[in-house]
Order: structure tokens, then sequence, then C-alpha cells
């Protein structure tokens, strides 16, 4: 079938709205119409290549929508079902078979490939084959196809324009707080970098009972946002030494680091109490290398490298529903909508930090 596309034509390239061509479903996968989609700091640093892809190519991977058509074994999800598109996993591997899915050594593979595991394209454009599947769905797209395998079915009470970065930003924050971290209540925490995932962070730091949450962020509005979800204090690391700030209160029982500069990641580790747990969220360049004073988590402080919240989305996912529906995770200050046609409008405004989560309504 054909769909309308927002494609990539080359590195740092623009979006461009094109008609391309989806490959027919297959058994196991599903195809979605795309309701609202999130933009991610992944997507741009693909688009950059700061991650291995090719062009031409679709991104996106923070879709909801709802169920056209269902491949004939697939049994999770059936047309008319409203769904968020997540990560995939190979399913097979020992962390998988374990439930524990952001660990499976295939991750990179899966999601990153531009083809599905066979080789095949699930998107050409003109006849010719170009960088799709990504996160088996390139949602930046009217319709996506996905792979049973990483479709999530929700309720349908609860709007679904919101929850398309529940598959990723969202998730990524809060379940590195509530999945890896998991600060028992009256814990302390400092969180560097408040975009979306900072502050996902942030609101489940709050509803599990942090007592001391801390947010670092350099933009004044993000500052102001992360207080009204739960920060008890707000650093600006350009005004003053943050990591002393934080020792002055006593230093933090767990930090999180979602910027990705590794500057950052040594402030995380030296920011905290002994002992201390520092989550690394924050994706960085192949290759990129941090410095740590080795004393600094000789007695007792660890950092542990955290992707999607340690999440197994179709359980944590709809937890995640439930608390938005409650309004203890108010998705809603976090969000703005564009037209799939204003991609680039919402692409700017991501990364001037002019909003927190653009989501495409196609
Ligand atoms: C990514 C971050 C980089 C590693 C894989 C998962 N999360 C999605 O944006
Ligand atoms: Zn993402």
């Amino acid at each position: 079938m054909r769909s309308k596309a927002a494609i990539v034509g080359e590195k740092s390239g623009a979006f461009k709205i094109t008609e391309v061509e989806l490959a027919d479903l297959r058994d196991d996968e599903v195809l979605v119409r795309i309701v609202g989609v999130g933009v991610c700091h992944t997507d741009l640093i693909c688009r950059d290549q700061v991650y291995p892809v090719s062009f031409p190519a679709v991104f996106g991977h923070e879709g909801s929508g709802v169920v056209e058509k269902v491949g004939e074994r697939v049994t999770k999800v059936a047309p008319g079902d409203h769904v968020v598109l997540t990560f995939r996993s190979c399913g097979r591997c020992r962390s998988c078979l374990s439930g524990d899915p952001t660990h499976c050594p295939q991750t990179f593979e899966a999601n990153f490939s531009g083809k599905r595991s066979d080789g095949s394209a699930t998107i050409h454009h003109h006849d010719v084959p170009i960088f799709g599947n990504f996160f088996n769905q390139s949602s930046f797209a009217a319709y996506a196809l996905a792979n049973e395998a990483n479709t999530v079915k929700v309720r349908k009470e609860v709007p679904l324009e919101y929850l398309g970065p529940l598959g990723c930003g969202i998730q990524t924050g809060a379940g590195a707080v509530m999945n890896a971290l998991k600060p028992p209540v009256g814990s302390s925490i400092a969180v560097f970098g408040c975009g979306s995932v900072g502050l996902a962070a942030i609101m489940a730091a709050y509803v599990v009972g942090c007592t001391t949450i801390v947010a670092v962020d350099l933009l004044e509005s993000r500052r102001a946002l992360a207080r009204e979800l739960g920060a008890t204090h707000a650093f600006d690391p350009a005004q003053g030494n943050v990591v002393d700030e934080i020792k002055q209160l006593g230093g933090v029982d767990y930090s999180l680091e979602c910027t990705g500069i590794p500057s950052v990641l040594r402030q995380a580790v030296e920011c905290l109490g002994v002992p201390g747990v520092c989550g690394q969220v924050g994706a960085a360049p192949l290759g990129a290398e941090v410095t740590l004073d080795v004393n600094s988590i000789m007695f007792g402080r660890s950092v542990i490298g955290v992707i999607e919240g340690q999440s197994v989305p179709d359980v944590f996912i709809p937890k995640l529903v439930e608390l938005y529906r409650q309004g203890r995770f108010p998705l809603e200050k976090l969000t703005t909508f564009y037209s799939l046609d204003e991609i680039d409008q919402a692409v700017r405004d991501s990364e001037s930090g002019r909003v927190i989560k653009a989501v495409l309504r196609p």
C-alpha cells in the first residue's frame, strides 16, 4: 500500500513528505494508522549519522495509533485496537527469555539496521528499497508496519495522541527510575538534563516517593517545569558548581545522566553520596570516552547503563498509561503537537529546547 512518510535524503538533510510504498504485511506484522508520533533525540542523531544509517531513510520510533490490519499469526492485537509502538528485541536470547529484553544483544541490529532480520525492506520509494523498519516501525508516516513483538495494546479511554512517547523517551526516563535504580521512599536523586527523558525520570521519582529530587538543566523553562513536576531543587549548571551544590545537600543516593555528554556523566557520579548509583541514559556518539577519578567510584559508587528504562514494554507501558489517566503522569505538560508536514519546525523547536516533546499528528 501507499503511505505518506517523512524521508531524509542525506546526512543532516531536511525531512521531505513523500509518497512511499509499504511492503505487504507478513504473518507476524501489524499495520498501524499513526495517530501521534514523538520526535526523539535518537531520530535526530540517526539523521546526523552519529549512529551508522543509510539514506534515504524514514525514522520515527515513538508511534501510537490504531491497528488497521494484522498478519495471520498475530494474536496480541486485532484491527481497531489502540497501540503504542516500542523497541524490538530478538525474543529468543537468554535476556529476552528471562524477561529482560533491554539487555538483548541484538538490540542494535533489531532497531537500527533499516530492514527486517531477513534483509528485506519494509519501505520502497519508486521501487527502490530504502532505510526503513526503524525500531520496527519508521513511524514518521501516516501508516507504519510494525511487528507484533514491538506492538503494545493500550486502553481506549485515554487520548491516543499523547501515548507514542511512552514507547521510547518517557519509558526510558520513567523506567530508569522505576525499573533500574528503584529508589526507596524517602531517598534522593539528581537528574542531569531535563528534556523529555529527564522530566519523565522526575515524574517517576515523585511518584515512587523520593523526597529530594534535584533537576539540573541550562534552561530556566525546563527547570521551572521540573519543579512543577516534583523537583525539590533546580540548578543551572552555568551558574556555579553543581556538584558542590548537590554535595551541600548531603549528596544524593541516585543520579541519572540524560544528556549524553561525558563531562556531565562525571558530575553525575561525583554528586553521589556513598554508596550511590548513577544511571547513564543519554546516548553519546560511538567511541565517546569519559574520564573519572578512580577514587570517585572506589568506595562504593557504581554506574549502570540503562536503555529504554530497562522495561518489559507490554507490562510497563500500560502502567504508565494508568498513571497518566489518573493525572499522576501529566504528559500533556510535556507535549506540543504538530502536523506531519510541520516536522522540520517540530525538529527545530525540539533542538532549541522551545518544546519538550514534539508529537506529530499525521
Ligand atoms: C536508544 C538510545 C540509544 C541506544 C538504543 C536505544 N533509545 C531510543 O531512543
Ligand atoms: Zn527514542
